[in-house]
């Protein structure tokens, strides 16, 4: 019998664009993978890490996760193993976990071994699962390395920890097929520009597509677009569901359907999420900008809008223009950037820290300080760099 798996993860319930609250989408989001998991008759699902977008998620996104449990309970699908990503707090997660295993709901917060059994309790599939792992997960075992010594050293603990927990999963399922879980950056994925720092991706984390044993799939999470890693078609990230930021604003979003046969061959297929809330980016001169937003206010309906202003026009002209071009219709501008102003130029067109990302503030800083374009890449990766470091130290991940 084949066994059918439902692989997502970036959820980031809670989560708020420019302060805009997405519940709604998320709602929309969450009664797909349900409708989903009843059409495909899916018999595990899997997410992979990045449940909430905050270590201390609010009531409403609390609600929308257990209430999603409770309904995934009655379509069929036997077992949920739920992964700790560097957003969720472990703890947070790891609370309820007694209560969520008698629903067949896995909350895994520490690497794991687990052994998933069919109707009649026989393994039907053998599970290593890994979190999120922080640097006091991974012996590394070198104070006072340098920073290259030190990124060999957390490779082979991570290889180590995936190696250990395989082992084990085997010896106890030994005939039945196995996967690996994970919520970490492989080198050779895709990261979508402006996912960057805000979601902690790259720096001392990345790690070879090797360090996974060999296995019938490796579903991950981590990096919002879906895709297979580094040429392995069993390697793959799910993506997130739902566009996070308008880096993705328009990108097909997707959960990946797994269909694994008795002797561990496996197919997949990507399942098109709905897009709740249309997203653009607009970038160019004020005349232009202008143009394309009168034409999304007469094509109707609502629209969020990031724009970029390419040309000189002092900020106070540029919100005036835009206000009028937008005003009495549904299309809502959530932020203007006005790059190459001699300042940070915070406050210009209603603009807040809170609602730049680090990356952000860092690019406005090297602008502000005329840094010729030659060093920036090399500036812009120690920084984020020196971001990941900090982010990995933190227990919570919230931006
Ligand atoms: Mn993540």
């Amino acid at each position: 019998m084949a066994l059918r798996i439902l692989h997502t993860s970036d959820w980031h319930l809670g989560h708020r664009l420019y302060g805009r609250r997405r519940d709604a989408e998320h709602e929309a989001v969450l009664r797909w993978l349900l409708a989903m998991v009843r059409a495909h008759a899916v018999d595990v699902l899997m997410v992979c890490g990045d449940v909430f977008d905050t270590g201390a998620p609010s009531a409403a996104a609390q609600e929308q996760y257990y209430g999603f449990l409770q309904e995934l309970r009655q379509t069929g699908c036997r077992h949920a193993v739920i992964l700790a990503g560097n957003h969720d707090s472990p703890s947070f997660l790891a609370a309820p976990k007694g209560l969520l295993r008698a629903l067949g709901v896995h909350v895994i917060t520490a690497p794991q071994p687990l052994v998933l059994m069919d109707p009649y309790g026989r393994p039907e599939l053998a599970v290593a699962a890994v979190p999120h792992l922080r640097e006091r997960d991974v012996r590394t075992a070198m104070p006072g390395a340098c920073l290259e010594d030190k990124a060999a050293a957390w490779v082979r603990g991570v290889a180590a920890v995936y190696a250990e927990v395989m082992r084990s999963v085997r010896s106890m399922a030994p005939q039945t097929p196995a996967v690996a879980l994970g919520h970490l950056f492989v080198a050779g994925s895709q990261v979508a520009d402006g996912q960057g720092m805000r979601f902690a991706v790259g720096g001392v984390d990345r790690v070879p597509v090797e360090v996974f044993p060999a296995c019938t799939y490796v579903a991950l999470g981590h990096v919002h677009g879906a895709q297979e890693v580094a040429g392995r078609a069993h390697v793959r990230y799910s993506g997130a569901p739902l566009a996070l930021g308008f880096a993705d604003a328009g990108k097909a979003k997707s959960a990946t359907l797994v269909t694994v046969e008795g002797e561990g061959r496996m197919t997949c297929e990507l399942l098109a999420a709905p897009a709740p809330q249309s997203m653009v980016r607009l970038c160019g001169p004020l005349a232009q900008v202008e143009a394309d937003l009168r034409r999304l206010v007469e094509v109707g309906g609502s629209v969020w809008v990031e724009v970029e202003v390419t040309s000189p026009e002092p900020a106070d002209t540029v919100r005036r223009r835009i206000e009028a071009a937008v005003s009495g219709s549904a299309v809502d501008v959530l932020c203007v950037r006005v790059p190459r102003s001699p300042s940070l130029a915070l406050g210009a067109a209603g603009e807040r820290l809170e609602e730049l990302s680090p990356e952000e503030v860092f690019r406005r800083l090297l602008d502000a300080h005329a840094v010729e374009e030659g060093l920036r890449p090399q500036l812009t990766a120690a920084f984020a760099e020196l971001m990941d470091t900090v982010l990995q130290c933190g227990d919570q991940h919230a931006p």
